[in-house]
């Protein structure tokens, strides 16, 4: 981190009905000198056992904070259940937000529990006063480790992403999980985003069992900002045609 290694790189996200860019999701990547680009698989994992994370949710949602004043356009940042166990940094977050809040550019904040909430109460007031302030809150990596439908109830999250492992699942079983979470999600009136979109057949799938927006591969993948802000130009026929890529199921 202090030798500037870490930057963060933009996954977009398309709303599946109409195929527009509905959102971009940042991505921790380190890229060392020694032994090249590091797999988030194995660092993250790593600063969570050594606390490390919490400096980097920082930096990741400062990343995102600057992007943000530049591109019109929701982003969302991975944040530890670590990161919300006391009230400092959704604190410094509000401050941080009263200078970028607009409706078209929105924060979104996803949340594992790659290790344990904690005590809740506490984190959903804190939860509550940033989405009083238009902030999303996302449960991550449903149908893999420990994401759960009651979760998302007792967080009141505004979107479900479901876990590439279940979209990759062609059984019917697995399709009746993502239908089944689907239903949840929607009752309560959150979103749903399918998560590994790899091929065409993901897409197909996701989008008919009612998935609100897709994010993978076969969409687009993590990108450097200047690739995003590229993909985000506005051309003289407008932004609509611009932002809209062309996969609709
Ligand atoms: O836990 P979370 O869902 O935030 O993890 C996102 C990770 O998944 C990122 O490291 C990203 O690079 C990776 N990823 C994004 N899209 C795909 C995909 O289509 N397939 C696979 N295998 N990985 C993906
Ligand atoms: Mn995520």
């Amino acid at each position: 981190m202090s030798r500037g290694e870490l930057s963060a790189w933009y996954q977009p996200q398309i709303e599946l009905r109409t195929g527009k860019v509905a959102a971009v999701e940042a991505l921790c990547r380190w890229h060392s000198p020694a032994w090249g680009p590091v797999s988030p698989d194995v660092f993250i994992p790593v600063a969570e056992d050594t606390g490390v994370i919490v400096a980097i949710g920082y930096h990741m949602a400062a990343e995102a904070l600057t992007v943000m004043r530049e591109w019109r356009i929701e982003v969302s940042v991975n944040v530890s259940p670590t990161q919300l166990q006391n009230s400092a940094f959704t604190l410094w977050l509000e401050r941080q937000l009263g200078r970028v809040r607009r409706p078209d550019r929105r924060l979104g904040l996803e949340i594992t529990e790659s290790v344990d909430l904690g005590p809740v109460p506490a984190m959903v007031a804190r939860l509550n006063r940033l989405r009083a302030l238009g902030v999303g809150i996302a449960i991550d990596d449903y149908g893999a480790g420990h994401a759960s439908l009651t979760q998302l109830k007792r967080l009141h999250a505004t979107e479900l992403k479901i876990d590439r492992a279940l979209i990759a699942d062609d059984s019917a079983q697995g399709e009746q999980l993502v239908a089944a979470a689907v239903a949840h999600a929607h009752a309560l009136g959150a979103r749903v985003v399918a998560e590994g979109i790899e091929t065409a057949d993901h897409l197909q799938r996701a989008t008919r069992l009612g998935c609100d927006r897709g994010q993978g591969y076969f969409i687009g993948r993590p990108m450097p900002p200047a690739q995003i802000a590229q993909l985000l130009t506005t051309p003289r026929q407008g932004s609509a045609q611009s932002r809209t890529l062309r996969f609709r199921a």
